[in-house]
């Protein structure tokens, strides 16, 4: 009897915002995929073989690891050229597309974290201020619909994950929302495109059930090694 080549192994937590990044690059190219749900907390070392930083996302192809949400985005980018391409083939705009989404790692999702997990109010408010103004940075010189233009590229898949915790998370644990002000404005219009991507729309939690997932961050008793980071004050993992 022969066997068809093996489809890659996507390690996936379905209230993972990293994962939903590498879940989504996937969709978009339209590769055959074995879904695999994983609890990244319970590092047993069968997990641990096959991620050692025992994250999700973990992509497993040709009995190789790929891991590190962005790094799988390129990945998968790369091995499968069917579909759009997630980066633009110039090499400036490619440059200026991962420069994107360094302000995105850096600066937009640890204030998200902050706003959730800090315990003083002036602490809240002080992540809050800055996650307005590493979003207005980000939208600066957008032309849009997308950052991909008429279509999603790795910058609006970094992004989207977190703007949709944005949008549900922040609201219920915070009764905080981004202001719907004119410096904003191109944000609110981004968001408006990207909800609407089917391949998003495939990769989303149930609203509830992510609300009670992220009770654990805005109790700040979770030890997950990103809530590490952020009591640290150092760069998420
Ligand atoms: N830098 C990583 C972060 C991934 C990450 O923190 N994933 C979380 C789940 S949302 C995880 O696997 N946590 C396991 C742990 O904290 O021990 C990426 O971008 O992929």
């Amino acid at each position: 009897m022969t066997t068809g080549p093996t489809k890659p192994k996507f390690y996936n937590a379905w209230f993972c915002p990293f994962a939903q990044r590498a879940w989504i690059a996937l969709l978009e190219k339209g590769v055959d995929f074995e879904y695999i749900e994983q609890d990244p907390y319970n590092k047993t070392p069968e997990w641990m073989a096959v991620n050692p930083r025992g994250l999700v996302p973990t992509i497993v192809h040709k009995g190789k690891s790929v891991y590190e949400s962005m790094v799988c985005i390129e990945f998968v980018d790369e091995e499968w050229t069917t579909g759009k391409h997630l980066l633009p083939s110039d090499s400036f705009l490619r440059a200026r597309a991962r420069i994107r989404c360094d302000h995105i790692t850096k600066k937009v999702v640890p204030p998200f974290y902050q706003v959730l997990m800090k315990r003083e109010d002036s602490e809240r408010e002080v992540a809050k201020m800055l996650l307005i103004a590493s979003l207005k940075e980000l939208f600066q010189d957008f032309d849009g619909p997308l950052f991909g233009g008429d279509s999603i590229s790795i910058v609006d898949i970094m992004l989207f994950p977190f703007a949709y915790r944005f949008e549900l998370i922040l609201p219920y644990y915070r009764a905080f929302s981004l202001p719907k002000s004119k410096s904003l404005e191109k944000y609110h219009e981004w968001y408006a495109a990207a909800v609407k991507c089917a391949s998003v729309k495939a990769t989303m939690p149930d609203d509830a059930r992510l609300i009670g997932s992220y009770k654990r961050y805005a109790e700040d008793t979770t030890n997950s090694l990103v809530a590490q980071a952020i009591r640290k004050g150092s760069s998420l993992p």
